[in-house]
């Protein structure tokens, strides 16, 4: 058994962020424990949380693992900066916001960067995920900023997807409306202790009732105010009723399931690229193939590709 692999399984929280700081950097030393680790996961309940920057995401957060907390429930929280490279420990905001759980031994928090995972959710985070599972987490939230193609991706991530608004998002709303609509479990109305709440819950209300959900279940909206815990009691009843939902129709094991492929997916898109890029540079063969491709133009782009993919094949190297 590897010997850091040995320690996260036996508790050791700096195994735990020095793992996660391993597959961040794609350190090669990352390889064994996490493809080892893959038996020990499965056992999460994974929540995204999802919405536009500021909306109160890592309040809400903040105050729903206390709540967790309470009901006895260990979590890791993972918070993701996509504007950010720089990871290692929280970043400062969340560091404040998240501050009355740091001393808490049952959570553990993380922030991370999207470094070279165009915007989407990085290897490195469902790596970082798969750790908090095999470390026992009973739940595991993953905070994203809704910027577009992550809350698409954060569902194949997430168990329960919880989508937070904030009043007065008028720009929002439509977001809401060009998408995220579908993909949310659980609506979070958050800053209910502002004016204009009211309507922002009734159009999302109304929202939900217009559009085309496959599932017989309506999501619930959920009017909360992070600062102070107002509404958090519910969002968690929530949570936890949407995981039994999934679980009795067998819908946990089909998530799963997609949420294996999503990451197979992803693992081999980003090696794919990786190699295809480091063979187009120093391979000869493939640097005499581009120079036919852009200088004399013996060959069209498609063929070229082609011709990379099969080199590639044949080496074994993808
Ligand atoms: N009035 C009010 N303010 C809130 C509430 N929840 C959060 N805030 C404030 O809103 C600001 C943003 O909160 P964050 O939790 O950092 O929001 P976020 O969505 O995590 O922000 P990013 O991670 O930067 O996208 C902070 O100043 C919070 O104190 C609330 O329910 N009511
Ligand atoms: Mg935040």
């Amino acid at each position: 058994m590897d010997d850091l692999l040995q320690r996260i399984l036996d508790g050791d929280r700096r195994a735990v962020a020095r793992l996660i700081t391993l597959v961040e950097n794609g350190d090669p030393a990352a390889k064994e424990p996490i493809r080892k680790l893959h038996e020990y996961t499965g056992k999460a309940h994974i929540v995204g949380v999802t919405g536009a920057p500021g909306s109160g995401k890592s309040t809400l957060v903040n105050s729903l693992t206390k709540e967790l907390r309470r009901r006895g429930k260990s979590v890791g929280i993972i918070a993701i900066d996509p504007t950010s490279p720089f990871t290692g420990g929280a970043v400062l905001g969340d560091r404040v916001r998240m501050q009355d759980l740091a001393t808490d031994p049952e959570v553990f928090i993380r922030s991370m960067g999207t470094r070279g995972s165009l915007g989407g959710i990085s290897v490195a985070t469902n790596d970082a995920v798969n750790i908090l599972d095999a470390f026992g987490k009973d739940l595991i939230i993953v905070e994203t900023v809704g910027a577009g193609q992550v809350e698409v991706d954060i569902v194949k991530l997430a168990h329960t997807s919880v989508v937070v608004t904030m009043p007065g998002g008028g720009d929002e709303i439509q977001a809401l409306k060009a998408g995220i609509m579908e993909i949310g479990d659980i609506f979070v109305v958050n800053k209910a202790d502002r004016e204009d709440a009211g309507r922002t819950y009734t159009e999302i209300m109304m929202m939900l009732e217009m559009s085309q959900r496959d599932e017989d279940r309506v999501p619930p909206v959920i009017r909360t105010v992070a600062t102070t815990g107002r509404g958090v009691e519910e969002l968690a009843d929530a949570v936890l009723d949407h995981y039994r939902y999934l679980k009795e129709r067998g819908l946990l094991e089909k998530k799963a399931k997609e949420r294996i492929l999503a990451e197979l997916m992803e693992i081999i898109d980003r090696r794919v690229e990786r190699n295809v890029s480091r063979a187009l540079q120093e391979d000869p063969e493939m640097v005499e193939l581009v120079k036919k491709l852009v200088d004399t133009r013996e060959i069209d782009p498609h063929s070229g590709a082609q011709i990379v993919i099969q080199h590639l094949l044949k080496k074994a190297e993808v």
